[in-house]
């Protein structure tokens, strides 16, 4: 498929979706949103992809909703149903998404930008990253999942924090927050993505998809439910061919081939 806001490339099992509008730093306009949106669902759909990593060109992630949106359409602009019907259906796929998904953060991620990467399961970052929950300082309060992620990720205090100051915040602060789970020199940040992808591309399709849900569910669930939850899964994932075949292989001394079967 060709996009004209996004790139899209398989290889080795990893989608890389990178936003590409660097001129604004990747700012989102409906195109984008909307290629988006059609690139994780091409990736969710594609049994030969099982790790997807999302990515800016140039040298930002994304600088959030494109304002220019707001300056042209001023009055007019229903901002509601466009969070209803772009943002929160992007999000919820993403979120959703039963492959594992990586942010790999370069330079600045603001706003719904900001967003994106907590929507995904991981965020890795090169030290040039920084993140700004921008839109207090247009007089504007977090959406697409900001307010959910952020607590959850870096804790309460620190989430106020950055949505009531708009604070930029660097990539070793990051790291310490948890808001980042690996921090690497920007010339590496490529090179390292691609081994943690590959190694989360080798390991056990079924699995990971259900690992994702199991500790959404155990984040919101008190522990009775969660056990029960953990149980279910954990008779599904042990009639799994890959779980039979990876179990011989320990024994043989040989590595697993997790076929997703
Ligand atoms: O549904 C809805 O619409 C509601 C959804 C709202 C979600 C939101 O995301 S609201 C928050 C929107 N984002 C922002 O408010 C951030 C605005 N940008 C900035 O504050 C700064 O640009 C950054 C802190 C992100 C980066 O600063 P810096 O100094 O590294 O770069 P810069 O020089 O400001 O930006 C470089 C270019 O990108 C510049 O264009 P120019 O002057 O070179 O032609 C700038 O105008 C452009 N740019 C940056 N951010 C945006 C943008 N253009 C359009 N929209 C942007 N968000």
């Amino acid at each position: 498929m060709a996009y004209q806001t996004i790139n899209y490339s398989v290889e080795r099992r990893v989608a890389t979706i990178a936003m590409n509008r660097p001129e604004t730093l990747n700012a989102l306009n409906d195109d984008m949103l909307r290629e988006l949106y059609d690139a994780i669902k091409l990736a969710d759909r594609d049994a030969e992809v099982r790790v997807v990593v999302l990515t800016g060109q140039g040298r930002g992630f994304s600088s959030g909703q494109d304002l220019n949106t707001f300056q042209h359409a001023g009055e007019q602009r229903d901002i509601g149903a466009h969070l209803d019907q772009i943002y929160h259906p992007l999000i919820q796929r993403l979120a959703g998404f039963n492959k594992p998904t990586i942010a790999m953060v370069n330079g600045v991620a603001a706003g719904a930008g900001m967003s994106l990467a907590l929507a995904c399961d991981l965020r890795v970052a090169g030290d040039s990253a920084r993140f700004t929950q921008a839109f207090v300082r247009i007089g504007l309060v977090p959406d697409s999942g900001s307010s959910y992620f952020l607590p959850r990720l870096i804790g309460y205090a620190r989430a106020l924090e950055m949505t009531m100051t708009g604070m930029m915040v660097d990539a070793a602060t990051a790291l310490q927050w948890g808001l980042v789970n690996r921090l690497w020199p920007q010339d590496h940040l490529a090179e390292e993505t691609t081994c943690l992808a590959v190694e989360l591309a080798e390991g056990a399709p079924l699995a990971l998809g259900m690992i994702k849900r199991e500790i959404a569910y155990g984040f919101a669930h008190p522990l009775h439910e969660t056990l029960e939850r953990e149980k279910d899964f954990q008779i599904q994932a042990a009639e799994t061919e890959d779980h039979k075949q990876a179990v011989q292989a320990f024994f043989q001394k040989q590595p697993p081939m997790f076929r997703g079967r």
